[in-house]
């Protein structure tokens, strides 16, 4: 019995562990809920503290809340000084005071491998952040990011530019990267032609294409950004979790399944 419980430990303390801080999308397309599958399914441990609760169906986000700060610090307080996660992840910031709080938190636990999503509208077209939130999450959160993953409509409010195509992904991934960031990914899955994405280190460019696949897709960005945390959290190099990133998302845009009248969610 007692050698039964030492394996078990063994095991547990071996298991690597990722943090999301999303919003909370109740069809589980996208937010922390996909978050947390897409960690699973990389068997990951996952954690996670809602930033922001919207009310949403396949079809559209109804309303939106924003979790308090002081319970919003409570969360990250209570959670970090028990546990610390190999990698972390931000998904929706609905206003630029949550961003600080994150910020902050970052520093006074050293956590490292931070991927940041700069998630701005929802895949139905409504603005998921508040005027402020994104040049916060620019200029004071992108300086500890390891990677961030905009995708090309992110990239165009992030740097001004108008981002249609790969020369303007690589415009963009190094003007963002002079934000402090480790290794920008634009993802090109709302460019015409082929769904092209990049990487960019501060050295070299790496681009991953595939065929375009129709329709509308739902929780895609926010599943992206959860595998390349996962695989950090794994030990995997930034490539390798580009990589594999790539194929997990495509392979279930490939299968998306529809559970409502509306957008399909990825089905992995
Ligand atoms: O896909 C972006 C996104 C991120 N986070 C939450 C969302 C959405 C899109 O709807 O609801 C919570």
């Amino acid at each position: 019995m007692l050698k039964q419980v030492q394996h078990d430990n063994e095991r547990v303390s071996q298991m690597k562990v990722a943090l999301t801080i999303a919003g909370s999308d109740p069809t589980g397309g996208a937010g922390f809920q996909a978050d947390l599958r897409t960690f699973r399914a990389l068997g990951v441990y996952g954690l996670s503290i809602p930033s922001v609760l919207t009310a949403q169906n396949t079809v559209g986000v109804s309303a939106i809340q924003e979790i308090p700060y002081d319970f919003f610090t409570a969360q990250i307080d209570t959670l970090l000084k028990d546990i610390t996660p190999e990698a972390l992840k931000t998904g929706m910031l609905y206003s630029s005071g949550i961003v600080k709080v994150i910020a902050e938190k970052i520093r006074e636990y050293s956590l490292r491998n931070l991927v940041i999503d700069p998630v701005t509208v929802s895949s139905t077209g409504v603005l998921l952040v508040q005027e402020g939130a994104l040049d916060a999450i620019k200029n004071i959160l992108f300086p500890h990011a390891k990677v961030i993953t905009p995708n090309i409509y992110e990239a165009s409010v992030l740097t001004g530019l108008k981002v249609e195509d790969e020369s303007g992904m690589k415009e963009a991934s190094v003007r963002l990267r002079d934000y402090g960031v480790e290794t920008v990914i634009i993802t090109g899955g709302h460019m015409k032609g082929d769904a092209l994405d990049l990487l960019f280190d501060g050295k070299d460019f790496y681009s991953i294409e595939n065929e375009r696949l129709e329709g509308e897709f739902h929780g895609s960005g926010c599943v992206f950004s959860s595998v390349i945390t996962a695989c950090l959290a794994l030990g995997y190099d930034v490539k390798e979790a580009f990589i594999k990133a790539k194929e997990l998302v495509w392979n279930a845009m490939k299968s998306a399944a529809s559970i409502g009248g509306g957008m399909k969610v990825l089905n992995f």
